[in-house]
């Protein structure tokens, strides 16, 4: 039996046709059961419905053979323990740290302000602004970060952007690009061994898919 793991939403939205294509066709709607372990077109594979953050987690203990997890995810998980061999390309968006229209982030950098950055991303954040030797105090947030800067929480947030249209709405800027997003298949090493010959046809259907 080979085990994948997806998270509802977006993920399953844009994995669901890859999936078909690969053969791997869902036999009932994740969005309408409450049943967290999922048959597929072929007896021989199923699919477990987690959180979008658990997908590695599952994937590195052995729990799921293979999954799908954003590349967001990947970097604050660290991907240790993880094959990585296909970018999906599906639900691509950027991650960016942005910050309210009137805010003057190029000046409080260059002045060496102490900035407060409200993220769900602390891992990624923390190693920007590292990187960039800006010194920033980080809130860890699990969601809704584009309100932190309006209610006095943050001075910036670091979230990802699709259309642009939930910081516009709340009238927050894109100041910095922090990296291109996309979901990548990701294989437990020890089931890439020990089931080779189930999981290689698999990687070999979804790499079509793409392609296709
Ligand atoms: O909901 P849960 O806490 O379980 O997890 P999750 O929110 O991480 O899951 P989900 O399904 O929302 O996202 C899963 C994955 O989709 C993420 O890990 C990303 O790899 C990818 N993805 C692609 C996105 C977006 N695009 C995206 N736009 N994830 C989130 N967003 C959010 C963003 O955080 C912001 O609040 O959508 C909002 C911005 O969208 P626009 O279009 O208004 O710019
Ligand atoms: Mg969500």
């Amino acid at each position: 039996m080979i085990t994948l793991a997806l998270s509802k939403g977006r993920i399953y939205d844009e994995a669901g046709p890859l999936l078909a294509a690969a053969g791997l066709a869902l036999t009932e709607d994740p969005e309408a059961t409450r049943k967290l372990i999922l048959a597929t077109k072929r007896p021989d594979v199923r699919v477990i419905i987690v959180r979008a953050s658990d997908v590695p987690t599952y994937v590195q203990y052995g729990a799921a053979d293979l999954g799908v997890a954003g590349s967001d995810v990947l970097a604050e998980h660290g991907g240790q323990g993880l094959y990585q061999p296909l970018d999906l390309r599906i639900a691509r968006c950027r991650m960016v740290v942005a910050v309210p229209e009137g805010f003057d982030y190029a000046s409080a950098v260059k002045q060496g302000a102490r900035l407060r950055v409200a993220t769900k991303y602390i891992g990624t954040a923390r190693e920007h602004f590292a990187a960039k030797g800006v010194h920033v105090d980080l809130i860890h947030l699990y969601g809704s970060m584009e309100l932190a800067p309006l209610v006095g929480l943050a001075d910036a947030i670091v979230d990802l952007v699709d259309t642009g249209n939930t910081l516009r709405a709340n009238r927050l800027k894109v100041v910095e690009e922090i990296a291109p997003i996309s979901s990548r298949l990701v294989v437990n090493p020890a089931s890439m061994k020990l089931k080779r010959d189930e999981l290689a046809p698999i990687l070999e259907a979804f790499g079509k898919a793409i392609r296709g």
